[in-house]
This record gives structure tokens, C-alpha cells and sequence, in this order.
């Protein structure tokens, strides 16, 4: 019997090839493709803000050299990624208007606060830490553009998280004051980077057919688990203490057990009710009204040049 061409995409899948741009695929998995990679994009763009607020304030000049770095690394991340899902036919403004109107989702993590300089430590540690996670496995993700635009951000990534626990090292090995202040981070920063995982398995309505496809690797609560079993022994030789009474290691499973996450605070972030994402939206909106006139040289600029190509 002749197979259909369903069928065939999901053979060639399962026998690890990687799909290109110019391949067949079916509609439901570029459209799932450029929901997450569009959605990852302008993670990376909005991950600029919570951070950007302490660049003039790092407390020494290397530490403001290796800020500056980390948040434009985070700029061309987004490019890339905002590049990978124009590979599969999407329309730049189109994302970008998405992200300024609030139709389109990002990252949850972003929507928190960053009050002290402990807080730029704690992402670095943990929010680079849980995406580290997530995009290890994405670099084996079907869809070749995204599987190599992640190698390189993985890379990047690795050097983030380590700019963020020396932060918190040097915090948490310092005064008492600033000890407490790495440990404030923590107690604020922990349960939002596990919701970063998104919803259980059970209750994430795109995991089984992007499982499928191998568009994701591991399932969401894999990879939560995976970051807290490797985050925990970070933060005991730190000596900080995880902000959940019921974490415990299981011998048997080899796993640390968790505590409930809430996934009201989880659910009420993302439908734009955090404590940040009004702000957010407002300040990407200014930075894009504040970048027209770019666009619009960039634009003049080409015209001009298709211009001198006809004479
Ligand atoms: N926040 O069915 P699932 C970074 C949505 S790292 C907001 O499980 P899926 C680096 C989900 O989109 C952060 N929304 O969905 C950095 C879906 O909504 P939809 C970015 C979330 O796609 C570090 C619905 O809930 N990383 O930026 C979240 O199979 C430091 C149901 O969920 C990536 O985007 C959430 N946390 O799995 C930058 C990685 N979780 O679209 C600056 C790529 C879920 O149906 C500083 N993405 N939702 O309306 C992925 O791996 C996946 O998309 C998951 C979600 C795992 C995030």
C-alpha cells in the first residue's frame, strides 16, 4: 500500500533526518514550528528588559562588560530565531506586531521584577539554567534551521549562567547583607524558573504531537526535573537554602521530589497579569517607535539601491 505523505514525513522523523526549509511538511507542523520558535524569539527579546535595568548600575566595570555582553548576545538570539522562523515562511512584522499588541506569548520569567543586583545573579543562575535545559534538547530538534540556531546560542547560554552563579558566589561568600540578598533572589526567582518548563505533562496540550515529530526532545516535566536535580547541589555549596519545605531526594529514584508548583500564579502571568508585563509591552513599544526612523532609512536606503540597479 502506498504510504501518503504524512506518513513518509513522520519515517524520515523517527529516523532522525532533519527537515529543511525546502522540504514537504505537514501545515500543523510548520504552523506548531513557528509558534514556538516566534514565541522563543521574542522571549529573547523581552529577556533583555529585567536585566537591561541594572547595566548602569553594575556594581564594577567588569561586571557591567559582562552584562552589556549577555544582554546582546540575547538581542541575536532573537534574530536568529526571529530568521529560522522566516525559514518556514512566516512574516517578521507580522511576529513583531504580535509581540507589540500582546497577542503573542513569551516566556512567563520575564514578567517578574529585578529590585536588587542579587536578581541579575539569580537569572543568570536559574533562568539560564532552566533554558540551558530546555535548549540542549532543542539542538537535536527536527527542524534543521532551529536545531543549528541553537547550538550556538547553547554556547552563549553557558557562559550566562556562569556570569550569573559567579554573581551569586561572590553574594552569597560576602557580608551577611549580601548574603541574605542572593537568598532573597532565590526565594523569589525559584518557583517562576520551574513554571519556565511549562505546564505537566499531563496538562500541556502540545507536548504529545510535538513529541511526535521530535520538534521537543524531552517532556516538560522531564526537563524541570532534570534542573532541579541539578540545580539543588549548586545552591546547597552556595550555601542557600531552596525555598520549598518538601524538596527532598528520593534514594530510590535517584530524583529530588518537589513541592506544589502554583499554577494559578503560572496561568495568570501568562493571560498578561503578572507583575511586569504591562511594563514589558510598554517598553518594547517605545523601543520600536523610537527605532522607525532605522527602518525607515534602511527602507529609503534599499529603494535608492534597487533604484541605481535598473539605470
Ligand atoms: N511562558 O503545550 P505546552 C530565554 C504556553 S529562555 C509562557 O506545554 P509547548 C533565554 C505555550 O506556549 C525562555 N507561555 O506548550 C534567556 C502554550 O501556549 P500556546 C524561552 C508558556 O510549546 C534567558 C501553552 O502554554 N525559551 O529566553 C510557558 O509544547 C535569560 C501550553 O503549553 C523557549 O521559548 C511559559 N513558561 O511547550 C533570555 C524555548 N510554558 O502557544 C534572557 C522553546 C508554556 O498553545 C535572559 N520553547 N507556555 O498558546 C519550548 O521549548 C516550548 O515552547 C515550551 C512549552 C517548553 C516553553
Amino acid at each position: 500500500k502506498e504510504m501518503n505523505l504524512e506518513e513518509r514525513f513522520q519515517q524520515y522523523v523517527d529516523a532522525e533526518n532533519k527537515v529543511e526549509p525546502k522540504d514537504w511538511m505537514p501545515e500543523k507542523y510548520r504552523k506548531t514550528l513557528i509558534r514556538q520558535i516566534s514565541q522563543h524569539a521574542h522571549s529573547e527579546v523581552v529577556g533583555m528588559l529585567p536585566e537591561a535595568n541594572w547595566i548602569t548600575r553594575a556594581p564594577s566595570l567588569r561586571r557591567k562588560v559582562a552584562l552589556l555582553a549577555k544582554v546582546q548576545d540575547e538581542a541575536g538570539h532573537g534574530l536568529y530565531l526571529y530568521s529560522a522562523a522566516e525559514t518556514l515562511a512566516a512574516d517578521r512584522m507580522d511576529m513583531v506586531e504580535d509581540l507589540l499588541s500582546g497577542k503573542a506569548k513569551y516566556s512567563s520569567i520575564f514578567n517578574y521584577p529585578t529590585p536588587t543586583w542579587a536578581d541579575i545573579g539569580a537569572i543568570g543562575w536559574l533562568v539560564d539554567g532552566a533554558a540551558i535545559a530546555n535548549q540542549v534538547m532543542l539542538c537535536r530538534t527536527s527542524y534543521g534551521p532551529y536545531a543549528r540556531a541553537m547550538v550556538k546560542i547553547c554556547k552563549e547560554e553557558s557562559f550566562h549562567q556562569r556570569q550569573g552563579y559567579e554573581i551569586t558566589m561572590t553574594l552569597a561568600q560576602g557580608s551577611p547583607v549580601q548574603k541574605q540578598m542572593a537568598q532573597d533572589a532565590l526565594n523569589r526567582w525559584w518557583w517562576p524558573s520551574l513554571m519556565m518548563f511549562g505546564p505537566t505533562d499531563d496538562a500541556s496540550p502540545n507536548s504529545a504531537q510535538s513529541m511526535k515529530w521530535k520538534i521537543k526532545r524531552k517532556s516538560n516535566d522531564e526537563l524541570r526535573q532534570e534542573f532541579i536535580d541539578k540545580t539543588v547541589p549548586q545552591a546547597e555549596f552556595l550555601g542557600l537554602t531552596i525555598p520549598d519545605k518538601d524538596l527532598k531526594w528520593n534514594e530510590e529514584t535517584g530524583h529530588y521530589e518537589h513541592g506544589e508548583i502554583d499554577w494559578e500564579e503560572f496561568y495568570n502571568v501568562i493571560k498578561g497579569n503578572g507583575k511586569c508585563n504591562k511594563q514589558r509591552l510598554i517598553a518594547r513599544n517605545k523601543a520600536h517607535d523610537d527605532g522607525a526612523w532605522v527602518r525607515e532609512a534602511a527602507n529609503a536606503y534599499a529603494e535608492k539601491e534597487a533604484e541605481r540597479r535598473k539605470k
